[in-house]
């Protein structure tokens, strides 16, 4: 099955395999989502969990990552449409300070722009102060912190707390958030997923 192969190139780490698969199903008709949910994303797992149990290491999970960021290359304009006509508002995102992971974040950020929403990318590595002239300068309705590191979670409770005063609702993930975690240090919401992030943006500037 075409989605299979998306999968299996992107376990390869084999970048021209994954832009040839994606071609393929793309043009089989297959639905962009589709392509990321059931073949890029679900690869990527398949990394995460070979990187855990130490059966790879770095090079080869930065080698996927390359892979994936390329198969996300060939899916993304089709995901956007017009951006303009639908946008239902401005989300600033960005990974906070001290962590550089944004495979996640750029997917969140993907999801949101394919379904209407205008957003701001403040990259990886952003402190909190960047986070605060950023929601001065944009003026987004949500913002969205994203970390994958334990010791990065602080940062976010920085974060948050710093943008008490802008009024601005604020909402977080990445693996080792939990609504729990988004509970305590004050945070509107959390989402598991890019799917959800999006029903999460929806739900916190009244939408649907
Ligand atoms: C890829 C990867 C890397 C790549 C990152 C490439 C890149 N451009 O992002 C590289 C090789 C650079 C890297 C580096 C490091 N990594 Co790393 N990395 C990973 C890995 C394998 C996959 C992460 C990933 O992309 N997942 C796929 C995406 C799609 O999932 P996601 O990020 O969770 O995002 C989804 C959701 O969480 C959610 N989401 C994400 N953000 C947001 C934000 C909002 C607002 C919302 C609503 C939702 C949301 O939606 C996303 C899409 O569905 C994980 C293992 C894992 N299983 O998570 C380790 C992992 C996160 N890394 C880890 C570590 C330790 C490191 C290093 C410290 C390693 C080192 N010794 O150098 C460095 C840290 C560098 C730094 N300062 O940040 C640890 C963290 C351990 C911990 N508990 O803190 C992990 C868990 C691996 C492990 N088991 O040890 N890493």
């Amino acid at each position: 099955m075409m989605l299979d192969d998306i999968k299996d190139a992107l376990i390869e780490g084999n970048k021209e395999k994954v832009k040839t698969c994606v071609r393929q199903a793309l043009d089989a008709g297959l639905a962009p989502s589709a392509i990321i949910n059931d073949g890029l994303i679900s690869g990527m797992q398949v990394i995460g969990a070979r990187f855990r149990n130490e059966e790879i290491f770095m090079p080869e999970v930065l080698v996927a990552a390359s892979a994936m960021q390329a198969g996300m290359d060939l899916v993304k304009p089709l995901l956007i449409g017009d951006v303009e006509v639908a946008s239902r508002g401005t989300v600033l995102m960005g990974t906070v300070k001290g962590d550089l992971h944004d495979i996640g974040k750029n997917l969140v950020i993907i999801m949101l722009q394919g379904s209407g929403f205008n957003v701001i990318d403040l990259g990886v590595d952003a402190s909190a102060e960047k986070f605060v002239e950023a929601v001065k300068q944009h003026r987004p309705q949500v913002v969205g912190l994203s970390a994958l590191l334990t010791t990065t979670m602080a940062q976010m409770k920085r974060t948050v707390e710093a943008l008490k005063q802008s009024g601005v609702k604020v909402m977080i993930g990445g693996a080792p958030i939990t609504r729990k975690f988004a509970a305590d240090i004050g945070a509107d919401g959390y989402a598991l997923d890019a799917v959800t992030a999006v029903d999460l943006t929806r739900e916190l500037l009244g939408l649907s």
